[in-house]
């Protein structure tokens, strides 16, 4: 099972530091978050940097995400007086963040921006946008950029960071974003179980009948291993003797859910939180270790 061990590799603790020591020369700081769970996926090292720097929101992949939970996200954030912006980056439509950015500049420099966020959700999409070319590697796993590095392009002159997270938070918290791409399942607890704690939350926030539409798996709330069981079957994911392969099962389940191949599914709205049921469920396993 999982423990509480955070997957926290060094080029985080280091990126933390390289990105303290440069917030000064900034403009803007734009924080980016998955659209299928904002809050969630918020930054833990952006109220360190902020100081008097503007920190806008870019919530990505809006195209995985439900369209009115995302308009809910945009509304909450606006009446909070915070900058938000929605984006699909694979379309590459980022026209209305463009001309934001085009009323910060200063008239004698490009603008400086840096583009901060945990592991996966799109920061090295996002600066390659803006700087209107490939210049630094995306991949659908976390932890593919792992140092600070500026680049210029057009108008801008962006940091690239690596996905930073927060070492001390919740083993509970931890898979939830595994189950987004953010975090990887393997170290954290394994893709069986990471897997079958998605299953457990889709079931407890009725968001089930993506799958059971998708695959024709039907819930079992008590029993997520057989769930889990009856997904591995229907993706083949067998070992000789016609037994599951669970490691494997996990694995294609949350390829499939975090890649939006189970559907537009949004994890948290503005009045239903991930981080409130998920901090409870660390709550329950910290009473049970002790
Ligand atoms: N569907 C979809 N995929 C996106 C979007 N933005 C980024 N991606 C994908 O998300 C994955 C991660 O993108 P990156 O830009 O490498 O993410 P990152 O935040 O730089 O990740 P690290 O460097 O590992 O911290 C890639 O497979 C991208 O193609 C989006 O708006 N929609
Ligand atoms: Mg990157």
């Amino acid at each position: 099972m999982a423990g509480r061990t955070a997957w926290f590799p060094g080029h985080m603790a280091k990126g933390t530091r390289q990105l303290e020591d440069i917030s000064k020369k900034l403009d803007v700081i734009v924080e980016v978050r998955d659209a299928r769970a904002p809050e969630l996926t918020a930054s833990p090292v952006i109220k360190r940097l902020a100081g008097r720097k503007p920190v806008w929101i870019v919530m990505t992949k809006k195209d995985l995400a439900d369209q009115d939970v995302t308009s809910q996200w945009l509304s909450f954030y606006k009446g909070k007086g915070r900058e938000a912006w929605a984006l699909d980056l694979l379309s590459r439509q980022i026209g209305p963040l463009r001309q934001a950015f085009s009323r910060c500049k200063p008239s004698y420099r490009e603008l400086r921006v840096a583009v901060v966020g945990i592991p996966n959700v799109g920061k090295s999409a996002l600066l390659n946008l803006l700087v209107g070319k490939k210049a630094a590697v995306v991949g659908g796993i976390p932890g593919v950029t792992r140092g600070v590095s500026w680049y210029k392009g057009g108008d801008y002159l962006v940091v690239d960071s690596p996905g930073i997270l927060d070492p001390r938070s919740g083993a509970a918290v931890q898979k939830a974003l595994a189950w987004l791409g953010c975090s990887k399942a393997d170290v954290i607890g394994g893709y069986d179980t990471v897997a079958c704690s998605l299953i457990d939350y889709l079931q407890r926030q009725n968001l089930w009948h993506f799958v059971e539409e998708k695959w024709g798996v039907p819930a079992d709330p008590g029993d997520t291993v057989a769930v889990l069981e009856g997904i591995g079957r229907r993706l083949g994911c067998l070992v000789s003797g016609g037994n599951v392969d669970f490691t494997l099962a996990g694995r294609r389940f949350l390829e499939s859910f975090s890649t939006g191949k189970v559907g537009r599914v949004s994890l948290e709205t503005p009045l239903s939180r991930a981080a409130d049921a998920l901090a409870a469920e660390d709550d329950e396993s910290l009473e049970d270790e002790e």
